[in-house]
C-alpha cells in the first residue's frame, strides 16, 4: 500500500493528500514533523528517499519518491482510474507551467513569509541550541541561509518584500485567468489547481485574506475547491498544530505585510 511521510500543515503535503483523497486511494500515514526543529524525528533511511530530508515522500512498490509536484504526476501515472490532467497537450503544458512556478520561487517565498511572520517565534522558543542542530541537519544551504536571516530579522528581513512580490504576482496572474475560466488549466479541476490552492489556505492562516479579497476570480475558485469533500479530508481535517500562533502573530504582522504588499504592486 502507498505510504505518505507528511505532517498536518505542510503545503507540499497538503497537495499530495488532496490528490490521494480525490483519487480515493488507500494509504498509510507516517508523521514526520521536523518543521519545529525536531530533526530526531527523521526515519533513519529517510535521506535515501529524499536527499533534502524534507516531506512529503511517498513510498510505493519499494520505491521512495520526493518532491510534491513530481509525486502528483507519479500518482496520476500509477493510479489511472481517475485523471486530474487535462486531455489536450496544450492544456497539460499550461497545467505544468502553473506548477513550475511553485518550484521557481513560490515555495521558497512561502517559507520566507511563514518564518518572518510566525515560525521564527516557534524556533526562538525552542532555544538557540536546537535551532543550530536543526540548521546543521539542513542539506539545502540556501534554505538554511534564508532561514537564518528570516529568523533573526522577522518583518525587517530583506527577503520579505521579494517574497510578497512573488505572491502578489502569482495571485494576480491566477485571478486574471480565473475571472475568465473556472480552473487554471483546461476545463476541469487539475493538478495545477490542487498544487496552488494550498498557498491561499496558508496565507489565510496568517490572517492575510483581506489582501486579495477583491480578486473575485481567485476567491470564488478557492471557495469551489474548499467545498470539495476531498479538501475537507485532506486539508481541513488534518488541521494545523500551530494555528493559534499563526492567528496571533499574523494579526500582529498584518499592517506591515499590507504595506509591503502595496509596495509590491507591479
Ligand atoms: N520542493 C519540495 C519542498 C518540500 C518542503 O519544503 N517541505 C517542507 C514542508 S512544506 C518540510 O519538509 N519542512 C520540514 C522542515 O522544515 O524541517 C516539495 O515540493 O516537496
Amino acid at each position: 500500500m502507498l505510504t505518505l511521510y507528511h505532517y498536518d500543515r505542510s503545503t507540499a503535503a497538503q497537495r499530495v493528500r488532496l490528490l490521494i483523497e480525490e483519487k480515493g486511494l488507500e494509504w498509510n500515514s507516517v508523521i514526520v514533523d521536523t518543521a519545529r526543529g525536531d530533526v530526531d524525528q527523521l526515519p533513519e533511511n529517510y535521506h535515501e528517499m529524499n536527499p533534502k530530508g524534507l516531506i512529503p515522500v511517498v513510498e510505493n512498490n519499494g520505491v521512495g519518491i520526493a518532491e510534491s509536484n513530481v509525486i502528483l504526476e507519479y500518482l496520476e501515472d500509477a493510479f489511472r482510474d481517475t485523471s486530474f490532467r487535462p486531455d489536450s497537450p496544450e492544456d497539460r503544458a499550461m497545467m505544468r507551467l502553473w506548477m513550475k512556478r511553485i518550484d521557481d520561487g513560490v515555495h521558497v517565498a512561502s517559507r520566507t513569509i511563514g518564518v518572518c511572520i510566525v515560525n521564527r517565534f516557534i524556533y526562538l522558543e525552542q532555544g538557540q541550541e536546537k535551532i543550530e542542530k536543526y540548521h546543521a541537519h539542513m542539506r539545502d544551504l540556501e534554505r538554511r541561509d534564508n532561514d537564518q536571516v528570516n529568523i533573526s530579522m522577522g518583518l525587517e528581513s530583506p527577503l520579505l518584500p521579494g517574497a510578497l512580490r512573488t505572491f502578489r504576482g502569482l495571485f494576480e496572474d491566477m485571478n486574471a485567468r480565473l475571472v475568465e475560466h473556472d480552473w487554471l488549466a483546461g476545463a476541469s479541476y487539475s493538478l495545477a489547481d490542487i498544487a496552488l490552492v494550498v498557498y491561499l489556505r496558508r496565507m489565510e492562516s496568517f490572517m492575510m485574506a483581506p489582501l486579495w479579497s477583491h480578486m473575485i476570480g481567485l476567491t470564488d475558485w478557492y471557495e469551489r475547491i474548499a467545498a470539495r469533500p476531498a479538501y475537507q479530508k485532506a486539508v481541513v481535517d488534518w488541521g494545523d498544530i500551530t494555528a493559534d500562533k499563526r492567528t496571533e502573530h499574523g494579526t500582529g504582522a498584518f499592517e506591515t505585510i499590507a504595506a509591503l504588499w502595496k509596495e509590491a504592486a507591479a
